[in-house]
C-alpha cells in the first residue's frame, strides 16, 4: 500500500497524482496558487491562468529528483515551517518526495542505516538542500554528524549536487550563530561550497510557500527561478515588506504608535517607531503572510525584526528601537525610510539589469569555477541592501 504512495523512478509526477486519487480540480487549485506565488516575480510573460497551465503541463511530465536535504547547525525551525506549509494535497505530495533519500530530521531510518543511505543518495546527481550554518572554527568540532564535521558533510553532499538550496537564514550566512563575536565560526553555505551558484531562501525561518514555491518551480523547469543579487529568488524577495504593508497608510500619514499599550496601538498604527523594520527589509511576508495566509508580525501587533536581510542579528538590534538615522515624523519619515528602501531596490534592479551582462558572467566563472552541466542561473553581484545606508551613517556621526 505504501509503495502505491510513493513517486517511484520512472514515474512522472501525473502518475504519481492518479496513483493518490488527486482530483483534477484539486491539481489545478494548487498550480493556480503557485502562480500566482511565483508569478509576483515576473518569471512569465503571459496572464496568471496562462502560467498555471504551464506549470500543470510541466508539473504533470515531471520526474521525481534525488534529493539530499541536510540540517547542519541550527534549530530545526526551518523544516518546522516547512511541514506546516502542506495546506493542499499536491503541495505535501511535493514535500513529501523531498526526503524520500536523506534527511536525518525526516527519515526512519538513524545511525549506520541513515549515513548508508546518504553514501548512497550523494553518489548520483540530486538536488542538495541545506539548512543551518557551518562552523568552521577549531576544526569544525561544534557541529558534527556521524563523526564527520559540518563542512565534509557539506562538502561531501555537494559534490554531486546539481542544484544547492540554502533554506534559511543560517544556511544563508550563519544567522544568529554568526552574529558578533560568532563563536563556532558560522558561516553560510556559500561560503564552503564555492563552485557553483547556491541558492538562498531567506528568513529565520523562511515562509514555508516560499520554500514549497521554490522547490515546485525546480521541479517544473528543472532550475531555479530568477533571483536577485543575493541569490534569493526574486518573486518572493523582489519586494519590501513597507511598501505592502497593512499599516501603511498610517506610516505615510504620521500615525506612530509610541509603545505597545498606547491608543495608536489599539487602533493599528504604523510600528515604526518600536522598532519595525520594515522598510528596510525585502520579503514576503505582508503578501503571502504565514500559517497559510492567516497573519504576520506586522499584522498580529510586532514590528518586523528584519530577518530576511543578512547579519540582522548585528546590524537590526536593538530590535525595538526605530532605525536608526530617522527622526522626523510624517512626511520626513516617509521620505527617509523611501531612501532606504529605494536604495536597496535600485541595488536589486542593477543586479537583475547585470545579471546577462557579459563582463558579470566572467567574473562570476573567475570567482566560482561553474561546470557545465548546472541547470542553475548565474548569480548576479549585488551590494547589500542597507549597506550604503550604513556608510552614509557612519559619515554623519562623525
Ligand atoms: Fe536558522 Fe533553520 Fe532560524 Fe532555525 O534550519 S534560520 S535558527 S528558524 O531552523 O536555520
Amino acid at each position: 500500500m505504501k509503495d502505491l504512495q510513493q513517486w517511484r523512478d520512472g514515474d512522472s509526477f501525473g502518475d504519481l497524482l492518479k496513483r493518490r486519487g488527486v482530483t483534477r480540480r484539486e491539481f489545478l487549485t494548487f498550480c493556480g496558487k503557485m502562480a500566482a506565488l511565483i508569478g509576483a516575480g515576473g518569471v512569465f510573460a503571459g496572464s496568471r491562468t496562462a502560467f498555471a497551465q504551464e506549470l500543470a503541463g510541466r508539473l504533470e511530465a515531471a520526474r521525481r529528483p534525488s534529493v539530499v536535504y541536510l540540517q547542519l547547525q541550527e534549530c530545526t525551525g526551518c523544516v518546522e515551517s516547512l511541514l506546516r506549509s502542506a495546506s493542499t494535497p499536491v503541495e505535501e505530495l511535493v514535500l513529501e518526495q523531498i526526503s524520500l533519500d536523506y534527511n536525518e530530521l525526516l527519515m526512519a531510518p538513524s545511525g549506520e542505516a541513515a549515513e548508508q543511505a546518504l553514501a548512497s543518495a550523494q553518489t548520483k546527481p540530486h538536488l542538495l538542500l541545506v539548512n543551518g550554518s557551518v562552523p568552521l572554527k577549531d576544526g569544525g568540532v561544534y557541529c558534527t554528524i556521524g563523526g564527520r564535521s559540518a563542512r565534509d558533510v557539506l562538502e561531501r553532499a555537494a559534490a554531486n549536487a546539481t542544484a544547492v538550496v540554502a533554506i534559511g537564514a543560517c544556511a544563508e550566512y550563519g544567522c544568529v550563530q554568526a552574529a558578533s563575536p560568532n563563536p563556532t565560526g558560522a558561516v553560510g553555505v556559500a561560503d564552503v561550497i564555492r563552485d557553483r551558484p547556491v541558492v538562498n531562501i531567506s528568513g529565520c525561518p523562511p515562509i514555508a510557500e516560499t520554500i514549497s514555491a521554490t522547490l515546485t518551480y525546480f521541479l517544473a523547469y528543472g532550475h531555479t527561478p530568477p533571483l536577485d543579487g543575493l541569490g534569493r529568488p526574486l518573486f518572493a524577495y523582489g519586494q519590501r515588506i513597507h511598501d505592502k504593508c497593512p499599516r501603511r497608510a498610517s506610516f505615510d500619514a504620521g500615525q506612530f504608535a509610541e509603545r505597545f499599550d498606547d491608543q495608536n496601538a489599539r487602533l493599528g498604527h504604523c510600528l515604526y517607531k518600536l522598532g519595525c523594520k520594515g522598510p528596510a527589509t525585502f520579503a514576503p511576508c505582508a503578501t503571502i503572510e504565514w500559517n497559510d495566509g492567516v497573519s504576520f508580525p506586522i499584522k498580529a501587533g510586532h514590528p518586523c525584526l528584519g530577518c530576511t536581510e543578512r547579519h540582522f542579528y548585528d546590524r537590526m538590534t536593538p530590535f525595538y528601537r526605530r532605525l536608526p538615522g530617522i527622526t522626523v515624523p510624517g512626511l520626513g519619515v516617509e521620505a527617509t525610510a523611501n531612501t532606504i528602501g529605494v536604495a536597496a531596490v535600485a541595488a536589486s534592479v542593477a543586479a537583475v539589469a547585470v545579471h546577462s551582462a557579459a563582463t558579470v558572467i566572467a567574473k562570476h566563472r573567475a570567482r566560482r569555477a561553474e561546470p557545465e552541466s548546472l541547470p542553475l542561473a548565474v548569480l548576479g553581484d549585488r551590494e547589500e541592501p542597507g549597506v550604503k545606508q550604513k556608510e552614509k551613517e557612519k559619515e554623519k556621526d562623525s
